[in-house]
């Protein structure tokens, strides 16, 4: 293979042939089947980032950090002997869950590669709400664990949880933003409460 997409497939083979330790490897793995998704896509950032991941962008040069993600542009359609690389090779590669959103009515990017990286946990996200019915419609046997249309911050959460249950240090990670976001319902609540609505509403103006 010659060709751009020929060159990505043989760099993540020769990257499964490594056999580099965990911690220097990314433990999540974001594709999407358009740079076009990119802005649903960036939820799943968000939270990664919240959670003090950091993005590996040189497989054999890896920041920091301890946890980390990587992103690419998959697409089941155009490119399916990429998508068929990335499942395939993901495990040796280090990943431990991936995120695979895909929009349009054959996003078939989370389901495909559910499979072709299974056991591996892949998280789907539809990117459009037509997107959902190809994203969850799988057979038995054949799992996929998915979001609603657009969560991709979700995704991300629940793949640190499946993280969580080997890294402590993640679990309290995610503790410490639940937190944060029960401590604004009871500001806002509240806020609500002692201003009354038209208060509220004129300090929100
Ligand atoms: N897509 C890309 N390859 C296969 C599929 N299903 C999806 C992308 C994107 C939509 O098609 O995930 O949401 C439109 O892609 P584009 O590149 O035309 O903007």
């Amino acid at each position: 293979m010659t060709d751009d997409i020929g060159a990505l497939i043989d760099e993540w083979h020769a990257q499964a042939d490594e056999d580099r330790p965990a911690a220097t490897t990314p433990e999540v793995g974001i594709i999407m089947g358009s740079d076009s998704d990119l802005d649903t896509m960036a939820g799943a950032y968000e939270a990664l980032k919240k959670l003090e991941f950091a993005e590996q962008t040189d497989y054999a040069n890896p920041p920091e950090a301890r946890f980390t993600f990587e992103s690419y542009v998959v697409s089941a359609h155009r490119t399916p002997d990429l998508m068929y690389a990335y499942g395939e090779t993901a495990a040796a590669r280090g990943l431990d869950v991936i995120i695979a959103g895909a929009g349009g009515k054959s996003a078939d990017l989370p389901n495909m590669t559910a499979s072709i990286a299974y056991p591996l946990p892949v998280i789907g996200v539809p990117v459009q709400e037509k997107s959902v019915d190809s994203v969850i419609g799988m057979p038995t046997g054949a799992p996929i664990v998915a979001v609603d249309a657009g969560k991709s911050y979700n995704a991300a959460l629940s793949a640190v949880q499946i993280l969580g249950r080997e890294h402590d240090e993640l679990v309290a990670r995610l503790d410490a933003i639940h937190d944060d976001r029960r401590a604004g319902v009871a500001e806002v609540s509240r806020a609500l409460h002692d201003r009354g609505i038209d208060g509220f509403r004129d300090r929100q103006e």
